[in-house]
């Protein structure tokens, strides 16, 4: 009964190398011919991919594609980004109309069989969490009984959220949309009681969409895992490696020290792992099938990881999110590059 009330009172708005060079793919081949790449990309989350102002796509899932095309092209600008719902998301990828998705997609056993996919490897560690106005009063996820919550048609969060329902004794009401516009709308106007989704998109949501962010609270339970990456078809190994090793390069130049700012001197380090990472010493992107600058072209137009996580989710974005699962390794995280040799 609790939750009359609720709906009643929400406010507005949610060691060696082989010496074989790399071989050519089909889908590598065709975006050679093409000369960009096709990127699939969410709609619009902030910070995860989003036009600007200038209708200039910006985000975290935006600098993989960016980073693929710099590596690939010498040029981050050689991209056309599709904007997907995420019902849309898997089919654009398997029909072709995309060479690459990279939309806030959890890696998923199911999706990296059946569907024909191929996840490559997380971008942003994230897991599912709620948002509720705050004059609900509502502290815990454990008090939503009998709510109604917008969620987003054709995600984990769907299944994730009737999993916690039935394990929990909890009753949801879901309300199922599929366009991220008319779930924020939805939630905002108050039809539903809270808004499930990945917790960073809870963020960007109370950052970029409600009238005043500190009227709405994400309540503390994380419910699920929720590894988002890039995927690309199966079969499909040569573009696999070119996206996979883009992402690896910007985590390996921040664990380097390798910066935007600094790549032109770092060519004069004396680091086997820099020379290397920066083509310096040269083998690496004969064996990606690229210029030797690869590397080098990504960490100067994009960025590292580090770079890319502060500027569009973390501290200098309006999400201001923490790196803290997406730290490195070396700082109590999980992003981990693979060794550049
Ligand atoms: N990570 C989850 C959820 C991804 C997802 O699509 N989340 C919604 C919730 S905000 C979203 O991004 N919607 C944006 C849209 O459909 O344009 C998944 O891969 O299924």
């Amino acid at each position: 009964m609790k939750y009359r009330h609720l709906a009643a009172v929400l406010g507005a708005a949610c060691g060696t190398l082989a010496a074989l060079p790399a071989l050519a793919g089909p889908t590598l081949d065709a975006v050679k011919a093409r000369g960009e790449i096709v990127c699939g990309v969410n709609t619009g989350v902030a910070g995860f991919s989003a036009p600007d102002s200038r209708g200039e796509w910006k985000g975290i899932d935006v600098d993989v594609c960016r980073a693929a095309a710099a590596a690939l092209f010498g040029d981050a600008k050689k991209v056309k980004y599709v904007g997907l719902t995420a019902a849309q998301r898997f089919t654009a990828l398997q029909s072709g109309e995309i060479d690459v998705l990279s939309r806030n997609t959890t890696g998923t056993l199911s999706r990296d069989t059946s569907l024909g996919l191929n996840f490559i490897a997380p971008n942003f560690y994230d897991g599912q969490g709620f948002i509720v106005a705050k004059k609900l009063g509502v502290k815990s996820a454990k008090e939503l009984n009998g709510a109604t919550v917008c969620v987003q048609q054709g995600t984990t969060t769907e299944l994730n959220l009737a999993d916690y329902g039935r394990a929990n004794k909890i009753s949801f009401k879901p309300v199922v949309i599929e366009k991220v516009e008319e779930t924020v709308a939805t939630f905002f106007s108050g039809r539903c009681d809270a808004f499930t989704s990945d917790t960073s998109q809870l963020a960007a949501t109370r950052a970029t969409a409600a009238t005043n962010a500190d009227d709405y609270v994400i309540l503390p339970e994380v419910i699920s895992k929720e590894p988002l990456g890039p995927m690309v078809r199966h079969g499909d190994d040569q573009w696999f490696d070119l996206v996979k090793w883009s992402l690896m390069a910007m985590l390996e130049a921040e664990e380097y020290g390798i910066t935007t700012a600094n790549v032109d001197d770092m060519l004069k380090s004396n680091d086997p792992n820099v020379k290397r990472i920066l083509g310096v010493t040269e083998g690496m992107g004969k064996a990606l099938g690229v210029s030797e600058k690869w590397a080098y072209n990504i960490v100067k137009q994009v960025g590292n990881y580090g770079e890319s996580f502060d500027r569009n989710v973390g501290a200098n974005s309006p999400l201001k999110l923490e790196r803290g699962l997406n730290a490195l390794w070396t700082k109590g995280g999980l992003m981990y590059g693979w060794p550049i040799r």
